[in-house]
């Protein structure tokens, strides 16, 4: 699965850029300060660059607060792009992948294979199963820090392993990684029961929301703009709240619909059995998985989620 070309790339390099998408998640966070720390440990002189705030809740990871922004100029012998569909999600790190070699790792359906060498593993649960394998691939030890970084991008990405991306293989690393050092109690602690105040003031919000269309098959929820300001939270806050809809008896497909600060509506997208996603967010702009998928789009909030509700009502028609 893993090319040797790309550990010898990896071995031959010694400026190692990692970069990953902008609204960052736990399995992009945990993947590529996984790889950060474990890079660093050889003496690979290493850096994460991300386009965006890292989301409180995953601040304890270890070499969190050594991420950088795109600010810079520097040049590196390789550039490594992780758990991103594709480059046009990296926001300003883009600049980065010009007249460089780069190394595409992730598990994401809609993957455009940007790089020159590409692992795009859509059976992985998440880009910190194949991280766990590049890391053993190189030979370097498993520890503490690695093993959380690891564990934290598995256990968001697989909903705590419930979805069906959940295999044997992701409950062998699972069990590796608490070999080596992960404390899942402490990681769920540190994740799961660690809600601000204003992430729960939002979910109630977003719950009042709720519609239901196409005989309750499909569930919407709407977050304004207005309603972010008033309650003082962040966008991060969201993270998650669109499971409430899907998680409702009946609900195949469920739709968040967050209205941005720059104008634009953020889509969030989850099905449940069969419906697959990450087809209609790429009708958007798109892109994801097929249970869980997403999509920007500038207009109207009202009109955006008409014309988001017609074509998953159509995916219900070809299936
Ligand atoms: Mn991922």
């Amino acid at each position: 699965m893993i090319n040797p070309a790309v550990i010898k790339l990896i071995g031959d390099s010694r400026n190692i850029a990692i970069l990953s998408h902008i609204m960052p998640d736990g399995d992009n966070i945990g993947s590529s300060l996984a790889l950060y720390n474990a890079l660093s440990k050889i003496g690979k002189n290493a850096v994460f660059i991300l386009d965006d705030d890292v989301p409180e809740v995953y601040k304890f990871l270890k070499g969190s607060k050594k991420i950088e922004k795109p600010d810079n100029d520097h040049k590196f012998d390789l550039v490594i792009v992780l758990d991103c569909g594709d480059a046009g999600r990296l926001g300003r790190s883009s600049r980065y992948l010009e007249g460089t070699k780069v190394i595409n790792i992730d598990h994401h359906l809609s993957n455009s294979n940007f790089g020159l060498y590409n692992i795009v593993d859509t059976n992985a649960a998440a880009t910190g199963e194949i991280i766990y394998r590049l890391i053993n691939r190189l030979e370097i030890a498993l520890d503490k820090d690695i093993c959380e970084c690891i564990y934290t991008g598995i256990v968001t990405d697989t909903g705590q392993f419930q979805y069906s991306n959940t295999t044997d293989l992701t409950h062998e690393i699972a069990a590796d990684l608490v070999r080596y050092g992960a404390e899942p109690w402490k990681l769920y602690r540190a994740i799961y029961q660690n809600n601000s105040k204003p992430k729960m003031r939002l979910i109630g919000e977003a719950i009042n929301s709720l519609e239901f269309h196409f005989q309750s098959k499909i569930a919407s929820m709407i977050i304004r703009k207005e309603v972010f300001q008033l309650i003082g939270a962040k966008d991060e806050d969201a993270d998650g709240i669109i499971n409430f809809a899907r998680d409702i008896n009946g609900v195949e497909v469920a739709l968040l619909f967050k209205e941005a600060e720059d104008g634009r509506v953020k889509i969030g997208f989850r099905s449940k059995d069969f419906i697959n996603v990450s087809e209609i967010a790429q009708e958007f702009g798109g892109g994801g998985h097929k249970r869980a998928a997403g999509a920007t789009v500038a207009g109207a909030v009202e009109n955006i989620k008409e014309k988001v509700i017609e074509s998953v009502i159509k995916a219900f028609s070809v299936v």
